[in-house]
């Protein structure tokens, strides 16, 4: 219980509706975990790892069912259906309290419910907000422990009237008396699944799944997209980016913002062991930047989160060994493979399977049977202190001044390896096309590029178009426009035409983040084209590296076809987001066929 009148009776009127055996307000302490965490043992829903290969971690295997988020179950529910615009699910948020108030309606019943505090940011700062998520999942506790700043502490800053946003979560599994529940239990039918953001009044109602951004409401939900109507509000920024520190071998050392979808190693980004001497790359976050001005007009940004659920298959120390190390302790898996020692395995771990190990659908592995035994989704929680290179200022409650933002995906051909935007609103046109090679499997026929406008599809709790309308009067608006970070696009993806990659990739990166960071210094580096300044092939560092130097003009090259060819997919992309579209897309989008056309 707190003093907050408001909270309380909140609590109250769900208890009232979900009809919990009990209520649990959680402190956040050791001692609260250890329970929990014993009890879950105890029924069943997880195994405790062995504490000399994985020190106090866990492992979870999820019903099959739920195994990832459920876009096409997930709701914006704003009064005006053209407030969601065209890449969000709408329901009327009445109708949709309708459907759901049923649903919740004892669906607790022989279970706990646990009243989550947490703070999205480091507590207290100007930057941050507080939540409270109420649950009946004590998975989700463990998570949120471990992904938020959780429990006490955040009481007591909300104080007697500070303001929350409400996040519920059940997993839709009501227990009859006696009845022994399951390993991981979650509403049986998709259809009875619901991820719903109600944006006009801040609330968050979750039903039906356990897993991931569907059920930890802190992170997709609240961060992104309740977030994103907030900051258009109030004139801030909230984005599906990583945030790094780099350092030079003078020691200077700047932050840049990143936004790429998925499958495009953003933790691998975030994470990077530069294989240059004497560059350093330090991490902040990796998913998620909330970003406001600061007194001196720069933009600042803080990792909301405070752990990192990462995608486990193909993390190994060849890719990510500052990712293998967040998670050598205090972990949860979920849906990894279990070996015979008491350890987890995947897919891309670096060595083989151990012999015995156990499937994340609890089976014998059999190599010959085909299927992966770990599923392609399963995860790491992670608390983020425990990342060899995280950042010395990432709980900074002022967070940290930006100076240049990275949009990227996976392109095998037309775009560059790194360009620069020529100012803040090509910036944002830059943004706004971004997208990721998906293959034929995933769209029918053949294989093309899936529009992702700032890694904001499936998380922009708004109409898109309005999105980047609200980017252009940042630009517009700030304290001073000089100090605004600088936008670049990157690809590490580019083929030649037998379809190797031209680029090594990984830590070698940071020849692209090098170029970056001396253009930020004022370089003469760059040569100007018909999409923005694109490295003179000099001015990349290749020193160390066998074999790129031949690659470097296919990798910088800008073609007038493929960019005609670009701006025809850009145009059926623009015409999605209907008469809401900013005039200063379209007239970046003219301006840049002005400029294809000029060259020859
Ligand atoms: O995460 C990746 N990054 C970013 C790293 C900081 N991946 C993994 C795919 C996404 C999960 C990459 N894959 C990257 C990359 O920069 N580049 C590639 C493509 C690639 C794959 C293998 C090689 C080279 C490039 N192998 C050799 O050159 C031997
Ligand atoms: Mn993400």
């Amino acid at each position: 219980m707190t003093k907050n009148e408001k909270l309380n009776g909140w609590v109250k009127e769900w208890a009232e509706l979900c009809q919990p055996d009990s209520i649990h307000w959680c402190d956040g302490s050791e001692e609260e975990n250890q329970m929990l965490m014993d009890m879950m043992v105890k029924n069943g829903n997880c195994i405790k790892l062995n504490d000399d290969k994985r020190p106090q971690s866990y492992y979870f295997q999820s019903d099959p069912s739920d195994v990832a988020r459920v876009e096409n179950r997930t709701f914006i529910c704003s009064v005006k259906e053209e407030d969601a615009g065209p890449s969000n699910n709408w329901s009327d948020p009445a109708v949709m309290k309708d459907t759901l108030r049923p649903l919740y309606r004892g669906c607790m019943k022989g279970r706990t419910m646990y009243i989550i505090p947490f703070s999205m940011g480091p507590l207290g700062s100007e930057i941050s907000h507080i939540g409270i998520e109420i649950t009946d999942s004590p998975y989700v506790v463990a998570n949120m422990r471990i992904m938020t700043r959780m429990g006490k502490a955040v009481l007591d800053i909300l104080g007697e009237d500070g303001s929350f946003v409400p996040c519920v979560h059940s997993v839709g599994a009501p227990l009859q008396p006696g009845e022994k529940d399951r390993k991981w239990p979650c509403a049986p039918d998709i259809d009875n699944k619901y991820i719903t953001h109600f944006p006009e009044t801040n609330e968050i109602w979750s039903f039906g799944s356990g897993y991931g951004g569907n059920a930890l409401l802190g992170k997709k939900c609240f961060a992104l997209r309740i977030a994103s109507n907030m900051a258009r509000r109030e004139g801030w920024l909230a984005e599906h980016m990583l945030i790094m520190g780099i350092t030079s071998p003078r020691g200077v050392k700047k932050y840049f913002a990143a936004a790429f979808p998925s499958a495009c190693g953003k933790t691998n980004l975030a994470m990077l062991i530069p294989t240059i001497p004497g560059w350093k790359v330090e991490t902040v976050g990796d998913d998620i930047a909330w970003m406001k001005f600061g007194e001196d007009g720069r933009l600042y940004a803080i990792n909301p989160e405070y752990g990192f659920f990462g995608v486990a298959p193909n993390t190994s120390m060849k890719t990510n060994p500052n990712a293998m190390l967040s998670c050598r302790a205090n972990t949860i898996f979920t849906n990894t493979a279990l070996t015979p020692d008491g350890d987890i395995w995947w897919e891309g771990i670096g060595y083989d399977i151990p012999e015995g190990s156990i499937t994340w659908t609890d089976e014998k592995y059999d190599p010959a049977s085909g299927k992966p035994a770990s599923h392609p989704n399963a995860r790491f929680t992670a608390p983020a202190g425990q990342c060899p290179v995280i950042d010395s200022d990432w709980e900074n409650p002022r967070g940290v001044p930006v100076s240049a933002i990275l949009f990227g995906g996976r392109r095998p051909d037309t775009l560059p390896l790194v360009y620069q935007s020529f100012d803040w609103n090509h910036g944002v046109f830059v943004g706004s096309i971004a997208g990721s090679e998906v293959t034929a499997a995933a769209i029918g026929l053949k294989a093309g590029v899936r529009r992702d406008p700032f890694a904001m599809l499936p998380f922009c709790g708004y109409h898109m178009a309005d999105y980047f309308a609200h980017w252009i009067k940042i630009g517009e608006t700030a304290p001073d426009k000089n100090k605004l970070p600088r936008i670049f696009n990157v690809n590490w993806f580019r083929k030649d035409a037998g379809g190797n990659y031209l680029w090594p990739g990984y830590g070698d990166n940071i020849r692209a983040l090098k170029w970056i960071f001396e253009r930020l210094e004022g370089a003469d580096n760059a040569v100007e084209t018909a999409v923005g300044y694109v490295p003179k092939p000099e001015s990349i560092d290749i020193s160390g590296l066998e074999g790129i130097e031949k690659n470097l003009p296919e990798l910088l090259k800008v073609d007038r076809n493929e960019w005609l060819a670009e701006t025809e997919l850009v145009a059926g992309h623009f015409e999605s987001f209907g008469r809401k579209l900013p005039e200063e897309l379209k007239k970046q989008f003219s301006d840049l066929r002005s400029r294809l056309d000029r060259i020859q």
